[in-house]
């Protein structure tokens, strides 16, 4: 072997570790945006690190349940999700307003207090099925509107925010 030709075969051995590396970590990679994508980021105030939370995730929390018409949908609609207030207290997040933020930028400030009044949920299925994103999904706030009247009209229909992709608190 030509002192060339060594230098080559170390080069091409270089090559191919690295090249292996980003292979290997590209392929967790898409295994997770397809089997357990992360649906939901939230973060807390002042920098606090964020959570990246896929539906697996939001599933583990206790489940809420509401049965309500809206005006997006026909009929008594029955949702399932985790409550706004029982999400926030099981990542610790303490904070006088949320900002959520939707897929297509739409943006909404809930404030906080608003959880413990009047029990909003993050829901993740509508009559028993995942809401696809043309449904407004995969996450829409949903108050229990028929239970209280004072929450149909423009303030809380505006904070139910669909297709809810960041959560944060400040
Ligand atoms: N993702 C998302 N959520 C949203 C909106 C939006 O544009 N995008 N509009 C909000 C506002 S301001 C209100 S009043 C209601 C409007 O619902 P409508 O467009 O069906 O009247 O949904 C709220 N949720
Ligand atoms: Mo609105």
């Amino acid at each position: 072997m030509t002192p060339r030709s060594a230098t080559f075969g170390a080069w091409l051995a270089a090559i191919l570790m690295l090249a292996s590396m980003p292979v290997a970590s590209a392929q967790n990679v898409a295994s997770r945006s397809t089997s357990t994508p992360v649906i939901l980021t939230i973060t807390g105030p002042g920098g606090s690190p964020s959570h990246d939370l896929t539906l697996a995730d939001l599933e583990k929390l206790p489940k809420a349940e509401i049965r309500t018409t809206t005006p997006w949908h026909d009929g008594v609609q029955h949702f399932e999700g985790v409550s706004l207030q029982v999400l926030m207290e099981s990542l610790k997040l303490n904070g006088a307003n949320a900002q959520v933020v939707a897929l297509n930028r739409y943006r909404t400030t809930i404030p906080t207090k608003d959880f413990s009044d009047h029990k909003p949920i993050l829901a993740y299925r509508r009559n028993g099925a995942a809401m696809e994103v043309r449904e407004k999904g995969p996450l829409f706030v949903i108050y229990p509107y028929d239970a209280n009247a004072a929450l149909k009209n423009d303030t809380y229909f505006s904070r139910s925010a669909w297709q809810v992709r960041s959560i944060s608190v400040e």
